[in-house]
């Protein structure tokens, strides 16, 4: 039975087969895992999409220099690379959508239909520099004089390489109809295209009047056949902008799929990273006015991921595979890394010494650490056993309402796509909860004689100077201090483990079963959020287990570099 609740849909962009997935690609699919658990983890309903971009002459052209048909190189490239990578970086999406499966071409053809039919679509000619790289034709301001090899020549901006002239009998799609409805529509939802520094971009770029689009190209064949006149295939970015809708079901037979894309339909978040922008808050959105169909609810543009001060890519050789990292860091830490060191939105430098000391900082020696030692002082002091609490002080008290506030800030946070902030906010539990037990220091506690069982009846100093010293395992006292410190340290641990679930889900995990919380409280999954921050869950005699450590120290950083 089909939850009935609208659910969160979020996309990432469709990633072109034409080479391997790198850490730039990783970056914008975990932090669409993250967004989506973390809505999963309130118990909404989620539907999260991802896929690969199979037309167009860019992966033409890589499947000619390797010999093969182009759906011959899609079909090893999604096979050997982009589904593998989405479990080595512990993604959990629902669908992924390949721009050549059926489901797909036939939507995309009732829509280009559709919109020929209303009078949108008209036949012309077109000359103009096109880059390849970007699948575009650019604009006289787009493009910049070359370097090295390409010294005198006007280069792509973004790919350093140089453009080709195209003249072409092509379909127009009336695009410069929709400049001031467009703006329109900006201006009543300010927050369609975040952050603002996208926003502006959008606003000055539509400000300057748009310019009809070229949507169809007939010197070759890898695409979806225009459907009134198939000597033209569709123009690559209109065929993959539609996989959004396509892959709900927009434009099939089936009633159920209908049904079904009026229950998703619009996008809550399109996640793309700045580079496709335009296509996503300019382009797509006039289509689907043209269309008659509901526009997504937002469109937000990451930054870039710079290696070296360049943006990553493989063609400038800078392409790093996830595996490096991940091989050596784990899928957590990678997660944890990008999505915390870098403000979501801006720019940020990736670093093999800033992920190691990020790793042993705040995984290892912050997080991890704080795990294992509670759970040992359980072990040690009450047999494993969860013990009773007391009463709480004025350093209970203060625990839990940073807590309630890191759920509260992370909450926040979240809705604004501000990712780095929601970690921050999490993290302010892991830093509280360590200051805690340094300042409580129940190893002190525990030399305590009145925290021994049965304290209150025993009688005279001798007896107890004779028991001073590290008594047994599950000697102390119910209710006292020592188990009030515990369990209180106990509750953040549990705390953690849901709000650290959409960011480092496999430590989440480990550390759901180091609580024993699976008995009392239920699968980690169903853990609500918004209770979280609440203290008090964990009922006394929970089995607490030593494991092993959620982030082992790294003592050779450097490793996978050599
Ligand atoms: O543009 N830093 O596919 P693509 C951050 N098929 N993110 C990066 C990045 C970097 N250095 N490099 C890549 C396409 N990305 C089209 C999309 S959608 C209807 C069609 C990420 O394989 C980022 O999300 O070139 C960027 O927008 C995307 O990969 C481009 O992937």
């Amino acid at each position: 039975m089909p939850d009935p609740r609208k659910p969160f849909y979020l996309t990432t962009p469709i990633y072109y087969v034409n080479d391997a997935p790198h850490i730039g690609h990783a970056y914008t699919t975990v932090a669409a895992d993250m967004v989506t658990r973390w809505h999963r983890q309130r118990q909404e309903p989620v539907w999260f999409l991802t896929g690969t971009d199979e037309h167009g002459q860019k992966v033409m052209r890589t499947a000619e220099a390797n010999g093969v048909s182009p759906q011959a190189w899609a079909d090893r490239l999604v096979e050997a690379s982009w589904k593998p990578v989405l479990g080595v970086l512990d993604v959990r999406n629902d669908d992924f959508i390949r721009t050549t499966q059926d489901r797909h071409t036939t939507r995309v053809q009732t829509f280009i239909q559709d919109l020929h039919d209303k009078g949108e679509i008209y036949a012309g000619s077109y000359e103009g520099p096109y880059c390849v790289g970007c699948e575009e034709y650019k604009l006289p301001g787009d493009l910049v004089p070359g370097t090295g090899e390409y010294e005198g020549e006007l280069v792509c901006a973004l790919h350093g390489r140089p453009v080709e002239m195209l003249a072409e009998q092509n379909y127009f799609f009336k695009m410069s109809e929709y400049t001031q409805k467009l703006l329109d529509f900006y201006e009543a939802n300010p927050t369609f295209v975040q952050p603002p520094s996208a926003r502006n971009e959008v606003l000055a770029f539509v400000k300057q009047g748009l310019q009809d689009l070229s949507i169809s190209r007939n010197t070759f064949d890898w695409g979806i056949p225009i459907p009134w006149d198939t000597t033209h295939v569709l123009y690559v970015w209109f065929d993959a902008l539609l996989n959004y809708a396509t892959a709900v079901g927009y434009g099939s037979d089936d009633p159920a799929e209908r049904e079904r894309f009026e229950r998703t339909w619009p996008a809550s978040v399109h996640l793309v990273g700045k580079d496709i922008l335009r296509f996503h808050a300019v382009i797509w959105p006039a289509m689907l006015m043209a269309a008659g169909l509901p526009l997504p609810k937002q469109v937000f543009a990451h930054g870039w991921l710079l290696v070296g001060g360049e943006k990553m890519s493989k063609s400038k050789l800078t392409g790093i595979a996830p595996s490096q990292i991940i091989d050596h860091f784990g899928s957590d830490a990678f997660r944890y890394y990008f999505l915390r060191a870098i403000p979501f939105g801006q720019d940020g430098s990736f670093s093999w010494e800033d992920l190691s000391a990020r790793y042993n900082a705040e995984l290892a020696n912050g997080f991890g650490n704080l795990a294992s030692r509670v759970a040992a002082m359980v072990a040690k002091y009450f047999g494993g056993a969860l013990p009773a609490a007391g009463e709480p002080g004025p350093g209970e008290l203060a625990l839990a309402d940073v807590a309630a506030k890191a759920v509260a800030d992370a909450e926040d946070a979240i809705d604004r796509m501000a990712l780095h902030e929601v970690i921050n906010a999490v993290w302010t539990i892991v830093e509280a909860t360590n200051g805690y037990i340094t300042e409580q220091a129940p190893w002190q506690v525990a030399k305590d004689p009145s925290e021994r069982e049965g304290a209150a009846e025993r009688e005279g100093a001798a007896e107890r100077e004779s028991s001073a010293g590290l008594p047994d395992a599950g000697a102390f006292r119910q209710g006292g201090r020592l188990a009030t410190i515990l369990v209180t340290s106990a509750e953040a641990l549990r705390a953690l483990a849901v709000l650290l679930n959409p960011v480092t889900p496999k430590a989440a995990a480990e550390l759901w079963t180091l609580l024993g919380a699976q008995g009392p409280l239920g699968p980690l999954a169903e853990q609500q959020v918004s209770a979280a921050g609440v203290f008090g869950q964990l009922p006394a005699g929970t089995p607490i287990t030593k494991g092993a450590a959620l982030f082992p120290r790294l003592e050779d950083p450097q490793e996978p570099l050599t």
